[in-house]
């Protein structure tokens, strides 16, 4: 939980940037510590949310600090590719070490094992290289909208970002170890660790056959840098199109396994009410009769081009954002400026492939006064979003249709 004085010690090693709106004028138009915010979440968020800058990156959305959880301000999304610099961070554990790479090893075995190894950077470095580019979304991303609003961190639009990561393949990875028939679930362990006992470790794991799809990586660059160390340095797993649970950073053990993972995260975290949602992607060694793991990310849009009751100018206006599903692609984005009554396709922009984010726009004619703008993206497998929150405890899979209103004068 997030404490004054966590803030206060922020603010004391001159880590908190006053943000004065110079570069996005839409902070300057916002309140104090709240600039940035996303419209919506709880009112306490503004208390003690604040723009801060962690080494190596722009200033983000502070929402706590120990454990890191910062999101990116809407103004980021602008490029379907997210800077390193302006990702957002988000942890489960307070103890994050820096790792050498030099001697930096993932142990690779499990009990669906034949050949256990341990890998350096040089040896997964060794191994064909894949380039992938994936939305990385939290499962709780907008979860500070939810309503009634539900426990956790309470994320606006901005626990997401896409960029291309470069890395072995994971089944290349676990064929060095021999992996078996026998295998259900891989499961992965990161570097960080709890600062207080009590916590659970955070180990997570995904189904063998998402394991050893092609596009499941251990990646050691994030938009041809080396990653950024709160971004996973030396190297994490990805998973695209399934959600930033699974996508260890620092991982240090990747298990093979004949059996379920167990744990908090797999056990009681992370899980989504059965039938609920849209999904296709069932992870079937981990469904209770009532719930399953989140799987994949659902199809979902953005306007990134004006906050919600910017200020425009009456005439011809453009609007554009971001569309992104979990890894069908996207069909369509269609915009309505009447409510919903009427729908009209936007133009989309250049595509990275299905996993990334899909830039759109459209052009139209503003009236004096206010105008309603509402969006809906729809991926290859015709699903759209919903235009009510589909209510689940923990907050998870957001995708309501944005409707903004714009004053134009
Ligand atoms: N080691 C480690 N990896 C982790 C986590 C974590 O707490 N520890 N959190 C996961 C979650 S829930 C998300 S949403 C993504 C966030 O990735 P990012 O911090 O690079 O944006 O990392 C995932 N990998
Ligand atoms: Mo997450």
């Amino acid at each position: 939980m997030i404490t004054r004085r966590n803030l206060l010690g922020t603010a004391g090693t001159g880590a908190v940037l006053a943000f004065a709106g110079l570069r996005f004028p839409e902070f300057a138009q916002a309140q104090g510590a709240a600039a940035g915010l996303t419209a919506g979440v709880p009112e306490g968020v503004g208390s003690y949310a604040t723009m801060a800058t962690l080494p190596g990156k722009k200033p983000l959305i502070l929402l706590s600090d120990r454990p890191p959880n910062y999101e990116s301000p809407l103004e980021y999304f602008r490029t379907p590719i997210t800077p390193n610099d302006q990702f957002f961070v988000r942890y489960h554990l307070a103890d994050i070490p820096e790792i050498d790479p030099k001697t930096y090893k993932i142990k690779v075995g499990g009990d669906a094992a034949a050949t256990p190894v341990e890998i350096s950077l040089d040896d997964l470095k060794a191994l064909p290289a894949v380039e992938v580019v994936a939305v990385n979304q939290c499962s709780g991303n907008r979860r500070g909208l939810s309503k009634p609003h539900v426990a956790g961190v309470e994320w606006g639009y901005g626990a997401m970002g896409c960029a291309k990561w470069k890395g072995a393949k994971l089944k290349d990875v676990l064929a060095k170890a021999g992996i078996k028939k026998e295998a259900i679930e891989v499961s992965f362990n990161g570097a960080d660790g709890p600062v207080v006992d009590k916590t659970p470790d955070f180990i997570k794991s995904i189904p063998a056959w998402k394991a050893l799809e092609d596009t499941t990586i251990v990646a050691y660059e994030m938009n041809g840098q080396p990653l950024p160390h709160l971004n996973g340095a030396p190297a994490r797993i990805i998973v695209p199109g399934w959600t930033g649970t699974y996508w260890m950073k620092h991982v240090t053990e990747i298990n093979a396994l004949s059996k379920p993972q167990g744990g908090f995260w797999m056990a009681a975290a992370y899980r989504i009410p059965l039938g609920k949602f849209p999904i296709r992607d069932r992870f079937v060694s981990q469904e209770t009769a009532v719930n399953t793991p989140i799987t994949e990310i659902v199809v979902n849009s953005l306007i990134t081009s004006h906050r919600d009751g910017a200020k425009v100018k009456t005439g011809k206006l453009t609007v554009s954002g971001m569309a992104w599903d979990g890894g069908y692609g996207i069909r369509a984005v269609e915009v309505s400026t009447d409510g919903g009554n009427s729908w009209t396709n936007a133009k989309l922009g250049e595509d990275l492939g299905p996993f990334a984010f899909r830039p759109w726009s459209f052009d139209f004619s503003a009236k004096k006064g206010k105008n309603a703008v509402m969006v809906n993206a729809t991926n290859k497998l015709g699903q759209s979003q919903t235009s009510e929150l589909i209510f689940n405890p923990a907050g998870y899979h957001n995708n309501v249709m944005q409707n903004i209103s714009l004053m134009a004068g």
